[in-house]
Parts: structure tokens; sequence; C-alpha cells
């Protein structure tokens, strides 16, 4: 389903088993060795998500191998089957076995929503590539708001994302204004392992090199 150009969105892709595999890969992620925080804001604010990196440490404006803003750890390696996961988001979303091969996403940000939490309207521009971002939804729904590239108001779409949906984010969309305004409380089931809230689960190619 392409909502705009480059941005497909496939519901339903993983299947539960994968769902819970992923849900017990996060929960391992979150205890450490950078432990599962709400991101501080240059203002002095607090994100209401939580979240947890792979590869690569997100802080905003900046990715970093350590958690110099958390607890100053090594963030935990980009696994290789979450590359492999990658690219058959991306072979299956675009169905371009071409593009798909050459996908080597190197971070991953993983964030957990509870009932209360949402996100503003923003751009992702702290990756110094501009390679597709692959979005994969475990648990409760939520509303997502997909705008456009020139300003974080109207026109935008909202749409649900459930549990197994996959959104690949690429071409013209890549740095598209996007929101999550709400979670819906009840909607997920509890075989993924998660008992409430939602996991989101982005891939990202940073470009940085070491
Ligand atoms: C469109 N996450 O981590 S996923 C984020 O559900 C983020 O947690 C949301 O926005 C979440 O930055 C939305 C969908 C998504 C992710 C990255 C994008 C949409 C995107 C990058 C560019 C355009
Ligand atoms: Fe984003």
């Amino acid at each position: 389903l392409e909502v705009a150009p480059g941005a497909v969105h496939v519901p339903d892709w993983l299947t539960l088993e994968q769902q819970r595999q992923l849900v017990t890969a996060c929960r391992g992620w979150a205890t450490g060795p950078v432990p599962i925080r709400h991101t501080k804001l240059p203002g002095g604010g607090v994100m209401s998500v939580r979240t947890v990196c792979v590869g690569w440490h997100w802080r905003p404006y900046a990715y970093t191998r350590t958690a110099d803003d958390v607890n100053g750890a090594r963030v935990a390696a980009f696994p290789d089957w979450m590359v492999a996961l990658g690219r058959r988001a991306l072979a299956d979303a675009y169905a371009d076995e071409t593009a798909a091969a050459g996908y080597t996403p190197d971070t991953a940000l993983i964030n957990f929503y509870d009932a209360q939490a949402k996100l503003g309207m923003h751009q992702d521009k702290d990756e110094r590539s501009s390679a597709p971002v692959v979005s994969l939804t475990i648990g409760d729904s939520c509303v997502f708001r997909f705008g456009n590239t020139e300003t974080r108001t109207r026109p935008y779409t909202d749409l649900e994302l459930a549990s197994g949906d996959l959104f690949v984010f690429g071409g013209p969309s890549r740095y598209a204004y996007h929101a999550v305004p709400r979670i819906l409380p009840g909607t997920g089931d509890p075989a993924t392992g998660l008992r409430s809230g939602r996991l989101n689960i982005t891939m990202r190619v940073t470009g940085l090199d070491d």
C-alpha cells in the first residue's frame, strides 16, 4: 500500500512468532548495556516515549557509540539478523531485490509507548544517509500521522499502525514530517509477549563510519 511516493505500508508483515522474538530481543536490550530511558531534549524536557538503541546511540542531533547522556556504556552491536530483516522489509515493500541487497542498516531505535506516550511532528534528519527507514510495530496500535516535507502542519494523513505492520519510508518520503499523536490501549495481542503498550523498531543507515 503506497501512502505517498516511497512510503509503503505493509499490514501484518511480521508473523506472531517473529513478533515474539523481537519482543524478547528488545527486552534484552532494554536492560543494558544502555538501559531504556526517556530521552532528554535540548530544551530541558524529556520525551514521553522510552527509547533504547542498537548499533549507534541516538540523542537529539547526534549518533554516538557510547551513551554519554545515559550511563556512558557502549551500545549493543547491530545484529546481522536485523540487517537481513531490514533487507527483506525493503524487498517486500518495494518489490526491488537490488535495492534490498544494497541496504545495510547499522542502527535501530526501539521506542516503547505506554498508553499516554506520544511523539510530536518531526523530521528524521540526524542520519547522514538518505537511505530508507524501516519501521515495525508490535503490541498496541497507534494513530500515525504522515505529513509533508515542507511544514509540520497540514496536509497530513492519519492512519493506524497495528501489531505486525511494516512501514518503509524512502525516496521523497524520507524527510516527511511524521508523528504518533496517540496509542490505542488494549488493541494489542498479549500473545506477542507485550502485555500492554506499543513497541516500534526503526532501522536506519546512519552514514557514519568506524
Ligand atoms: C517517516 N518513530 O523513531 S515510526 C522515530 O512509531 C519515529 O515510534 C515513530 O518517528 C514511532 O523517529 C514513527 C514511522 C517512521 C519512522 C521514521 C521515519 C516514519 C518516518 C522517517 C522518515 C519519514
Ligand atoms: Fe521519526
